[in-house]
């Protein structure tokens, strides 16, 4: 399928879909949202991806957040839409995806564009990426999930003051608090993240799904669900192929060969 807002390339498993707006930082609008929701679906659906790169157009802005244009003029009901279509179409869409997906963090990630970073498994950054959530300056809040993953990953304090304040962190105190994996130089973003891909597609690809699910479990529900869930996850593992080959090539002192 051909996309007007993303581009899209497949290297060795890992699908990398660049969200390409340059001219406007490449903001969020309804457009990129739908169309991200139909690469998201059929990468999910193709069994050639096995992971997921999300990055932006150019060397200035990851995604310097939704379409402000867009927001002119809307009644409560509409905003309610606009974010409520979002979160399901894109944001809850890859934090529940079933396969591996990595926010390779090019520049600017602000309101929506740190939500959609957040929304992945994990992230890099490179050395002039910059995040934050403007949003109360423009009056609103975050709505694509920021008021809730960002507690998640940096705790409440430390989310309410970057969320109050509006205030702006780089790559380094980032990674300090946990936001990203690793930071490279601008040149090396691409390279670097698809290296943690390429580790994480060496396991074995039924227990990432689980583990992305268990882990997910207590955040989207509860402790409770969490740990039924890590049981249930544990258990299916035990279904696989993978999980016989990984476990025979340790007992046997080999490297394992999943599929
Ligand atoms: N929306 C629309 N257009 C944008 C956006 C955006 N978020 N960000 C930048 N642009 C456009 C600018 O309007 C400009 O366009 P034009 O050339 O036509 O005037 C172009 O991109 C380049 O931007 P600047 O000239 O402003 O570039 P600077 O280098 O001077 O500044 C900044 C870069 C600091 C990133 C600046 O562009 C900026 O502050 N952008 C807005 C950042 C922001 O406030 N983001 C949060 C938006 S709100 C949000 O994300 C809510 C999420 C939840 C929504 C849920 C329902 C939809």
């Amino acid at each position: 399928m051909r996309y007007e807002t993303l581009r899209i390339s497949i290297e060795e498993k890992i699908l990398t879909i660049t969200i390409d707006r340059e001219k406007q930082l490449n903001a969020l609008n309804t457009q990129v949202i739908d169309e991200l929701h139909q690469a998201l679906k059929e990468a999910y659906g193709d069994e050639k991806v096995k992971g997921i790169i999300i990055t932006g157009a150019g060397n200035k802005a990851f995604v310097a957040g939704a379409d402000i244009k867009e927001f002119v003029g809307l009644n409560k009901e509409e905003a309610f839409r606009l974010a409520k279509k979002g979160q399901q179409l894109v944001f809850d869409f890859i934090e529940s995806g079933s396969k591996p997906i990595l926010a390779a963090i090019n520049g600017f990630a602000l309101g929506g564009g740190f939500e959609l970073a957040l929304a992945c498994h994990f992230r890099v950054a490179s050395a002039n990426a910059q995040f934050g959530f403007p949003e109360v300056g423009l009056g609103i809040i975050p709505g694509y999930g920021g008021t809730q993953r960002l507690p998640q990953i940096v705790g409440k304090a430390k989310a309410m003051e970057l969320v109050l304040t509006a205030n702006r962190i780089n790559a380094e105190e980032a990674k300090s608090l946990s936001l990203v994996s690793q930071v490279v130089l601008p040149e090396y973003l691409i390279e670097t993240s698809k290296q943690w891909m390429s580790q994480v597609l060496s396991q074995s690809p039924e227990a990432i799904s689980s583990a992305i699910k268990a882990i997910n479990a207590f955040y989207k529900e509860d402790r409770d669900a969490g740990f039924n869930t890590e049981v249930e996850e544990f258990s299916t593992c035990f279904l696989t192929t993978n999980y016989t080959e990984g476990v025979d090539a340790f007992i046997n002192k080999r490297k394992p060969q999943f599929k």
